[in-house]
């Protein structure tokens, strides 16, 4: 039977299906079965569709690489891609069933981190939905990134124990022998299948050992960086601010790639390809440097397992290999010192050399030298020599990397840069988390728009039509009560949804500017303590987790949290305004908040922000950008126009201009400007230190006095005139459900489905399946 005539019969009976299902595993029928159950009845016959449908094959294939792969809650999106949704809702209602309180009990996937791990997530979802052959590889954390828990308004960090024994992972019999210097260990593979729109199946490889020992994490997240074999896929990563830990780093970049190449060699072997042909047959995305030893271990076994010479070796691997960049900080660009390499992987360090020997003898730049004089390795160095493809990931951040950062690079190389501006998926970014406003757009330009996402700009024509804006408006209305139930339930805090929700969710880090966001709070609460109260009460929300090791973004966390304390208990103040900062913000959190933003606090450092994903959800569901020129943000501005979006401080070239300068000076700012002294002196007041801590209040303040690395200062009063000039706008009520309008009808540019097209046109040029 063919595997379309079996999914159609699964489809037609899924109803048995589920009785069976809830039989078989809890001995109930399916009305009996509690929210969990009904959780794992659904789990079952979901995977049993995904298992039928058909796989997507071709002659050439994408292998994207990436050390994570944040995708989320399965279940809602399954059933969607599947296009068996509806009619899954009709028999739970028919149960006196629903889906959102079935879906509390699905764990989310605790394998990613930020942006780059969610991207790759709805990369995925694309490629499948595209019917491109693809698949994602990556490792199978136990416990993932760690779990946010707040304690005494400071960050601390647990285990996110994720899985369970029935889940979507599938386990195979396909193990390999991952050697390292000192030790070798036995890896297994785990299949996630990914299902596309409407389309077949493509598949997340996720590798894993056997001997991993759970009971090493003892406190927090701690356990002993040492025993490889027990701890090598436990976290993702792990502290790295010792030694142990950047070699732990290293096995486990290592652990990723050498399973990657032998799993790549194998499928080449079973269909019987050429391997002095392998770019005819698959191209390696490598997401970020953290893959990037795939070039040096596959040009290893061609010459030693292959019989290759070196020279074709290298050739056939450069013409297979291609590099995404996510960042220009320094800091975020591995560069791994020879000794560590010589520890844990002494069979790649000839490689590396000679990769090095050859760059030399061709160009006497040293800037761009593989190995440098301290003897470290410059991961991203061995991507851009030895692979036919390096992108950026917003054209601002593309002409950057031309420009500036990788500038040597690209005068030698220009034909191998090129820019893929990021997307996200719509399926789970619309479909999945707003029903409402996806019916809709359906029910007024039809449903075209969800293959085809620039037909949102057909809402345009609907400009003037009061009945259709309202419409618009009183969905954003009922999503914000949706998340005021949500945040009281989770947080115990109560909102008031005729508040303007003005929302900030991402990774902490300084040149995200978070701390600039507090000092606008610390402005709003000082003005309304002497009087000045806003025509509506605001709400400001923040999400996000800060490395364990980043002190300064903890102590980010914590001038917040504190914030939250002191604005929310301060009866004069509360009821005009609120700090929420949610815990453990993830996919999750994230389909809740967005959907209900009135504002999205896109704000980095202009020049720092590669692209921001985030900046394009938001836009989608109708919240209008705050941000500063960065990232992606330029892009949705020159989409929206000025009148559509709210752009505020200094550009990225005066930033760079700055920085070269090496001439800003922030306590400048701070003497010039009372508002600024008053914000900044906040942080260390009387009121502040009774609810927080002196040391990390006190460092925080030194920090943005004496150095403010990613200057704050020199933008924030531009900050606070834009965004009380977004407050004020909102009350024109017109002009907002107009401007939400815009920003929904020019957001199909960020579909993650346009993003691949080029990825495909561009660089991977693979067939599409029939
Ligand atoms: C140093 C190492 C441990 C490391 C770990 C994680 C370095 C970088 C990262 C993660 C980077 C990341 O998430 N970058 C983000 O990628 C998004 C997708 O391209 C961008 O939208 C976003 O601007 C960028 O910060």
């Amino acid at each position: 039977m063919s595997t379309n005539m079996q999914r159609d019969i699964l489809v037609l009976n899924l109803e048995e299906q589920m009785e069976r299902s809830a039989e078989r595993q809890f001995d109930k029928t399916f009305a009996d079965c509690t929210d969990k159950e009904a959780y794992y009845v659904l789990l079952d016959v979901t995977n049993e569709l995904m298992r039928v449908a058909e796989p997507i094959v071709g002659e050439k294939k994408i292998y994207y690489i990436s050390m994570e792969f944040l995708i989320g809650k399965l279940l809602s999106n399954n059933l969607i891609n599947l296009r068996v949704y509806d009619k899954v809702n009709q028999i739970l209602r028919k149960n006196g069933k629903k889906l959102a309180d079935i879906e509390e009990y699905e764990p989310e996937p605790s394998l990613g981190n930020g942006g780059l791990g969610r991207l790759a997530a709805c990369f995925l979802d694309s490629i499948a939905t595209l019917k491109l052959p693809g698949e994602g590889i990556g490792l199978n954390y136990h416990y993932g990134l760690f779990k946010q828990v707040f304690d005494k308004n400071l960050q601390n960090a647990e285990k996110d124990a994720w899985q369970e024994n029935k889940s979507w992972l599938e386990k195979t019999d396909t193990t390999f022998d991952v050697n390292f210097g000192d030790k070798k260990v036995v890896s297994r593979l785990y299949n996630l299948y990914v299902t596309g729109y409407d389309s077949g199946i493509n598949k997340l490889r996720l590798f894993d050992i056997e001997t991993v020992d759970e009971k090493l994490v003892k406190k927090g997240i701690n356990f002993d960086k040492t025993k490889i074999e027990k701890n090598l896929t436990l976290f993702l990563y792990p502290d790295d601010s010792d030694e142990a830990g950047n070699l732990l780093r290293i096995y486990q970049e290592y652990f990723l790639v050498s399973n990657a190449a032998q799993l790549i060699l194998h499928e080449m072997k079973e269909r019987q390809y050429d391997l002095h042909k392998l770019y005819d047959h698959a191209v390696i995305q490598i997401n970020d440097t953290h893959p990037t030893m795939i070039i040096p271990e596959l040009i290893r076994i061609l010459v030693e397992e292959k019989a290759f010479s070196m020279d074709d070796a290298i050739d056939v691997v450069s013409k297979t290999c291609a590099y995404t960049n996510h960042t220009i900080l320094a800091e975020a660009l591995e560069t791994w010192p020879l000794s560590y390499l010589e520890k844990v992987v002494p069979q790649l360090v000839p490689y590396i050399k000679e990769l090095d020997k050859r760059i030399r003898a061709k160009v006497k730049n040293s800037k761009v030298q593989i190995i440098d004089k301290e003897k470290k390795v410059h991961m991203a160095f061995i991507d851009i020599h030895y692979g036919f493809s390096v992108n950026g990931v917003a054209a601002i951040h593309t002409d950057i990397l031309k420009n500036t950062e990788l500038n040597d690079f690209y005068k030698l190389y220009p034909e191998k840069f090129n820019n893929k501006t990021n997307g996200i998926t719509f399926r789970r970014w619309l479909l999945s988390c707003n029903h409402p406003l996806a019916d809709l757009i359906a029910d007024t330009i039809g449903d075209g728009y969800k293959k085809d996402a620039t037909r949102l700009e057909e809402l345009l024509e609907h400009e003037n039509d009061e009945g259709f804006l309202d419409r618009l408006d009183s969905i954003k209305q009922e999503k914000k009560k949706e998340l005021a139930a949500y945040l009281e339930k989770h947080e115990g805090v109560k909102v008031d949804p005729t508040s303007i929700y003005d929302i900030q969710v991402k990774r902490l880090h300084e040149y995200k500017r978070q701390q600039m966001n507090a000092l606008y709070i610390i402005h709003k609460y000082l003005e309304i303590k002497s009087g000045k109260k806003p025509v509506r009460p605001l709400t400001f929300i923040f999400g996000a987790k800060a490395a364990p090791a980043y002190v300064i973004a903890k102590d980010i966390i914590h001038l917040l949290l504190c914030l939250q304390e002191i604005v929310n208990n301060d009866p004069d103040v509360s009821p005009y305004m609120k700090v929420i900062f949610v815990e453990n913000y993830n996919v999750t959190y994230a389909e809740h908040l967005i959907p209900a933003a009135d504002v999205s606090e896109q704000i980095s450092l202009a020049s720092k922000e590669a692209s921001g994903t985030s900046n394009m959800k938001f836009m989608l569901n109708g919240a209008v950008t705050l941000g500063t020129d960065d990232g992606a943000n330029v892009e949705i501005h020159d989409l929206v126009g000025d009148d559509n979006i709210y752009i505020f401080g200094i550009d990225s070239d005066t930033v760079i201009g700055h920085y070269k300068k090496a001439d800003y000076v922030s306590k400048k700012y701070y003497e010039k400007s009372p508002v600024i002294k008053e914000a900044v002196d906040f942080i260390v007041s009387k009121q502040c230190l009774k609810v927080g801590k002196k040391e990390n209040l006190t460092r925080l303040y030194n920090e943005l006095l004496n150095k403010d690395w990613f200057m704050t200062l020199i933008d924030l009063e531009s900050y606070i005139e834009a965004k009380d000039r977004i407050f004020a706008d909102y009350e024109d009520r017109n002009k907002w459900k107009h401007m939400m309008l815009v920003n929904i009808a020019k957001a199909g540019f960020f579909s993650s489905d346009r993003t691949i097209m080029e990825y495909n046109r561009d660089i991977w040029k693979l067939q599409k399946a029939d």
